[in-house]
């Protein structure tokens, strides 16, 4: 698999940057520097290519540049060496960074225990400050043709800081290893919008699992209010997609390992120890995350449940030191010493000792004998990303004798069907699951243990990352021919001077505008939307050249866009999509024998809606009802919006003179025959145009930009899939359109 990436790669370089490096650097007591490989996953996952000098990686060394002192020069030395770049940092910085925002703030926050997230602001600072830190090492060694990928949610930053620097051709992809919290408690966190802005300076952003992926997109589009399309989401003019990618381990290195020599002896000597006393695993961080307390509990619950099993299985309780120095993790570990010595306390006997409990850390050699020699791992965190554990327990498990019990809770329990899944908090169920797997036929342990090898070993580490750079490189080239088409439907340059010229040369012409959104930007309230005397004076200068004639088109009502451009002299309006025609200096009416009785029915059904629904208004016309939701706060305006055109297309099925539309944040039922299209044919049957033109921002421009004849010159205001040959971003850049066609 490292050959494919390679292959992949090509001549490219992988630039990989995390917090922490895949090397631990410690100085002994002479003085040396040492540098020893890190176990994590990614670490050994990537360690080929870095050896091979295809990767690059950029990270903290761990320790703080004060402590490095004068070997600060040796170990970057040494580092360098191996492809890394160690990006230093001052004891303050680590405080405030690491220990304050990274792991006080956003660890708590992204796994649900939100009272003990800190919001200080220094600590946003520090962390924002050494994301830029990053950015500028990352930039400094960045060479042309790099891929980056950046890792984790301590530089959630760091992707749009990267993109300001090396701009918008890099390939720049983000993983995130921890969950994606649920909107209600990601918006908990004051600078929410700038970590979601940070994040969407990345090409790619990967999850381990469709609910974070979801959550993210939920947050950026009820904090950003951009919307996703299968994922993809336009972010200015650069297109991101957002993906799930589950993290693997290294599945054939885990199992040639296990059967090594020196891993069979000590997983001998552990069976022969144990006797035939049965095994219960489990290996953590110690964090208040990995639901330490609440496992032994669960334990001690089944003991006491199911006494028939005393004396017969110990539970070999494996806890790593981690962030020893906060107070938080000091009381964990009070807590379980507590439990620990509750539990023993209570069930042992001179031959049987219930948890034996080991809180330091196991060489990788003990802990596959470990994994080897289980018949349950027992991995029950309360919340975490994805959870190796679980993996590294399916691959070492070379007898396959043994049982998965995983939290749900866990990244890992979305992919690893086969196992049995429990509620961490749910300690009577955990006791029934240990009792179950204890007691599971040798047939069906084989089978899910089985089932389970296949997926851990089809989607490895390798096949992960793979995954992830192949999409990352594919949708590149989805973006450039984006970018393209961007580029030769954006309506300036020489395809405006064409416009332009073509303006020149005509002998009649005609502008169909839209108002909101196109002339205007879209308001709260339709009321105020007002021009601003610059709009005025562009519409009575176009209005005002020979052979030129300009039609604002719009839904509004008559007396509306009057109230809107009514000064405006020798401008022509049709309102209500045509319902009204102003031709002349005088409107009439553009639709004969009409019937408004529908009206106070449809108009008793959306003052209903309007009721249960804070924040949206009706608006009343003479030929169409709207409901305007686009105050309405959160998802509830379009819960309400899909339920309120359920309802009004079974009324329209039963009058067919009427139809129902759905607008830029609004609902409206109009007369059936009333659109944009059948309005413009009021000029352009009386009118011998040689220079047509329609610019418009929704559904019903579309209607119009299809119908002209080939040959006009139609525009979208703003991004998005549409009928129109050009497009502009914003009225504002429309209004520089008009100006250019004023003057010409
Ligand atoms: C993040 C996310 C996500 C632990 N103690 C010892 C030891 N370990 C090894 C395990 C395993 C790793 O540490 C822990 O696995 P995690 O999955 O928890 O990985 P983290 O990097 O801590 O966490 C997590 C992961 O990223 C990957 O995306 O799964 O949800 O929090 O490899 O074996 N190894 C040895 N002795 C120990 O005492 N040898």
């Amino acid at each position: 698999m490292a050959s494919d990436i390679r292959y992949l790669l090509g001549t490219s370089r992988l630039l990989l940057v995390s917090n922490r490096l895949p090397f631990t650097v410690r100085v002994d007591s002479k003085g040396q520097v040492a540098l020893s490989p890190s176990t994590g996953g990614l670490a050994t996952g990537m360690r080929s290519l870095l050896e091979e000098g295809v990767a690059t990686w950029a990270g903290w060394p761990g320790l703080s540049e004060e402590a490095a002192g004068d070997l600060k020069g040796s170990i970057t030395k040494a580092l360098q060496q191996r492809n890394v770049i160690p990006v230093w940092l001052t004891s303050k910085e680590i405080e405030g960074y690491y220990e304050g925002f990274c792991n006080s703030t956003i660890w708590p926050l992204f796994h649900y225990f939100i009272e003990r997230a800190s919001f200080d602001k220094d600590y946003w600072t520090w962390y924002r400050e050494v994301n830029e830190k990053f950015a500028d090492v990352v930039a400094r060694s960045y060479r042309r043709g790099d891929i980056v990928w950046v890792h984790d949610y301590h530089l959630m930053l760091l992707p749009s800081m990267l993109r300001e620097r090396l701009g918008d051709d890099v390939p720049m992809g983000f993983f995130l290893h921890i969950p994606f919290p649920s909107f209600e408690v990601f918006r908990q966190l004051p600078w929410r919008e700038e970590v979601l802005r940070g994040l969407l300076g990345a090409d790619l952003i990967g999850f381990h699992t469709y609910d974070y992926m979801n959550y993210f997109l939920e947050s950026v589009r009820r904090i950003l209010g951009i919307e996703h399309y299968l994922g993809e989401l336009k972010y200015g003019e650069r297109s991101i997609k957002v993906d799930v990618f589950p993290m693997g381990v290294d599945f054939n290195r885990l199992r040639a390992a296990s059967m090594s020599e020196a891993v069979t002896k000590k997983f001998n000597e552990l069976t022969q120890r144990l006797g035939s006393v049965k095994v219960i695993f489990s290996i953590d961080r110690l964090d208040y995350t990995k639901g330490l307390p609440e496992r032994l509990r669960a334990f001690k619950r089944f003991l006491e449940k199911y006494p028939e099993y005393r004396g017969k299985v110990s539970y070999i309780f494996v806890v790593s030191p981690s962030r020893e120095r906060v107070e938080e993790y000091a009381r964990l570990k009070r807590e379980i010493n507590e439990l620990v010595s509750e539990i023993n306390g209570q069930f042992s006997t001179l031959e049987w000792t219930p948890v034996i409990y080991m809180r330091r850390f196991v060489p990788d050699d003990e802990l596959l004998a470990l994994y080897r020699l289980a018949d349950v791992a027992l991995i029950t965190p309360l919340r975490d990303g994805m959870n190796l554990v679980a993996k590294e327990y399916v691959a070492a498990n070379v007898n396959r004798n043994g049982v998965l019990i995983v939290s749900e809770g866990a990244g890992a329990a979305s992919e690893l069907v086969e196992a049995i899944v429990v509620n961490p908090n749910d300690y009577e169920g955990v006791a029934d699951a240990i009792k179950r797997a204890l007691e599971m036929s040798d047939y069906e342990r084989t089978n899910r243990m089985a089932s389970l090898e296949g997926r851990v070993s089809s989607y490895d580490v390798s096949a992960w990352s793979y995954d992830f750079l192949a999409s990352l490189l594919n949708f590149k080239k989805v973006q450039a021919a984006e970018m393209e088409e961007a580029i030769t439907r954006r309506l300036t340059g020489v395809q405006l001077s064409m416009v332009i010229s073509s303006f020149i040369a005509s002998r009649g012409r005609i502008l169909f505008l839209d108002y909101d959104g196109t002339l205007v930007p879209m308001a709260p309230f339709f009321w105020m939307a007002r021009p601003d005397d610059e709009l005025l004076s562009l519409l009575s200068a176009l209005a005002s050249k020979p052979n030129t004639k300009v039609v604002v088109v719009t839904s509004r009502s008559r007396t509306s866009i009057e109230s809107m451009l009514g000064g405006v002299k020798n401008i022509d309006m049709a309102a209500e999509n045509g319902g009204w025609i102003y031709m002349d200096g005088r409107w009439v009416q553009g639709v004969s024998n009409v019937d408004t009785s529908w009206k106070q029915e449809v108009i008793k059904v959306l003052t209903a809606f309007t009721k249960r629904t804070p924040g949206s208004y009706v608006e009343e016309k003479d030929f169409s009802v709207t409901w305007h939701y686009r105050n309405v706060p959160g998802e509830l305006g379009s819960a309400r919006a899909n339920e309120l055109m359920d309802l009004l297309s079974r009324f329209i099925a039963v009058h067919p003179n009427l139809a129902v539309v759905k607008a830029p944040m609004a609902i409206e039922v109009r007369l059936a025959g009333l659109s944009k299209s059948r309005a413009a044919m009021n000029w352009l049957s009386r009118g011998n145009y040689d220079f047509i033109f329609a610019a418009g921002d929704s559904g019903d421009d579309e209607d119009l930009f299809a119908s002209l004849p080939q040959g006009s010159v139609t525009v979208k205001v703003g991004y998005g899939p549409s009928k129109a040959k050009y497009y502009v971003p914003s009225p504002n850049e429309l209004r520089q359109v008009l100006e250019k066609l004023a003057e010409a």
